[in-house]
């Protein structure tokens, strides 16, 4: 099976007159249907009449994630809520968390679109497929879950973490194909050497890798500590999860679900969209959900679009795999952590100051984040009891609002460096 389904592969007229439908009908919905959207539509003066071929799409106005916190958490659902059938959710900027929907026809679409990734990347049902992305209101285990299931593959539920059991399952089951974040992948690899178990023992032929940003360098590593080839997988929760974009055989960018998303990139400073080939901002349309359609979501993903054919033959666009964000946002361990959140859970705790410096590392494999905190003037820091306690319920108040362990060191007043500027609160040492 080369192709999941046939419109991976339609002629670019008919793809586009399809988009085009869409965008059309979606937007008429989002406007009789979602208050913020008519609001916005209004306010920039455009009705769904204006919207007309894709050339529209450009006037219509961009929505960003600050939008989906400020109607928090069901404002820009499009359906009856009794049509939803599930419920995920992303990190916020400073806690709130942004929720987004699926009706039992979107869950089709999702599992249509993580099928379409592990096809490409060779998968069919005689494979095993090893889903060690995280289940819950992450969307990487579901989402690549989906797909397994719909390709008919004997799909293994793993989950994050215990990797030792993990090696077992993939060792004992017979996983063919690996599904994680590309650095927990290498972190396998570590621990498989160190159990001193040979890729002959394993029967893995591919993974598919996302969810963060990773590098040629990388995908080499995996390749060659697995024994497999290593494919990209892109998404984002409020676009849908993975599966917005994946590798085919090429391994020369990311397809582009066209059929579902339209894809832009625009200057980040003025929102001009630019020419293919050019650098800047992700932005998605999706022209064919029904839950949550969001229109020009600015994903705040650095990369740019592909100009020609790939030689495998889909129709789909491509983009580049991401190289930056245009805001803070890290991601640690596959969850995005934005510095505000932790500034958050600073400014809550007594006897600090809200002068941190947040330092990420790659040990063995892992992201490692160092959280530096001033402790103020009038704590008593000279109190060695008083310091390790202070330090522990930082490191649970980060753990439970981030989901993530962090290593928390408070210091003595005015010992952190300030800047002139803006202050410099992250230093990524990880060299991806
Ligand atoms: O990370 C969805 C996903 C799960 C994708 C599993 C792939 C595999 P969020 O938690 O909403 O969703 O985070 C989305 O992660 O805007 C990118 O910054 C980053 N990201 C996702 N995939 C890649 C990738 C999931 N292949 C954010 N390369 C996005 C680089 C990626 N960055």
């Amino acid at each position: 099976m080369k192709y999941f389904d046939f419109n991976e592969v339609i002629p670019e007229k008919v793809l586009r007159n399809l988009q085009a439908e869409r965008l059309i009908e979606t937007v008429k919905r989002v406007y009789d249907r979602v208050a913020p959207y008519r609001k916005k539509m209004d306010e920039a003066g455009i009705s769904p009449d204006d919207i007309k071929s894709l050339d529209d799409l450009k006037k219509l106005p961009f929505t960003e994630k600050q939008d989906l916190r400020d109607s928090y958490p069901y404002g820009y659902f499009a359906c009856d809520m009794e049509d939803v059938v599930r419920i995920h959710a992303s990190s916020g900027t400073t806690g709130k968390q942004t929720v987004v929907g699926y009706t039992e026809r979107d869950l089709d679409v999702w599992a249509t679109d993580t099928a379409r990734a592990l096809v490409a990347a060779g998968a069919d049902n005689t494979d095993f497929v090893h889903v060690s992305y995280g289940y819950g209101l992450f969307t990487g285990g579901l989402g690549v879950n989906g797909g397994a299931e719909k390709i008919k593959a004997k799909t293994i539920p793993v989950s994050v973490g215990n990797t030792a059991r993990q090696i077992n399952i993939m060792k004992d089951f017979g996983s063919t194909v690996l599904c994680c974040t590309p650095s927990y992948a290498l972190y396998m690899v570590e621990a498989l050497k160190e159990a001193g178990i040979s890729t002959d023992e394993l029967s893995l032929k591919c993974g598919i890798f996302g969810a963060e940003p990773w590098s040629e360098n990388m995908r080499a590593e995996i390749e060659k500590g697995f024994g497999i080839k290593a494919y990209d997988i892109y998404g984002l929760s409020e676009v849908m999860g993975p599966g917005v974009a994946y590798e085919c055989c090429e391994q020369d960018g990311l397809h582009i679900s066209d059929d579902h998303f339209i894809a832009e990139i625009i200057d980040p400073e003025t929102g001009e969209v630019l020419e293919d080939g050019q650098e800047g901002e992700l932005v998605f349309t999706c022209i064919d959900k029904e839950a949550l359609p969001l229109i020009r979501y600015r994903t705040r993903d650095v990369s740019y679009l592909y100009k020609g054919e790939c030689a495998c033959g889909r129709s789909f666009k491509r983009m580049a795999r991401p190289m930056g964000r245009t805001d803070d946002m890290l991601i640690i361990r596959g969850v995005n952590v934005f510095p505000s959140q932790i500034e958050q859970v600073l400014l809550e705790t007594e006897h600090i100051l809200a002068q941190y410096l947040i330092t990420v590392d790659r040990v063995d494999n892992l992201d490692r984040m160092l959280i530096e905190i001033e402790m103020s003037p009038d704590a008593p820091f000279d109190a060695v009891r008083f310091v390790e306690e202070k330090e522990r319920s930082i490191r649970a108040a980060i753990e439970s609002t981030l989901g993530i362990s962090a290593v928390v060191k408070l210091v003595s007043p005015k010992t952190l460096a300030r800047g002139e500027g803006k202050a410099k609160r992250v230093i990524d040492n990880r060299n991806i």
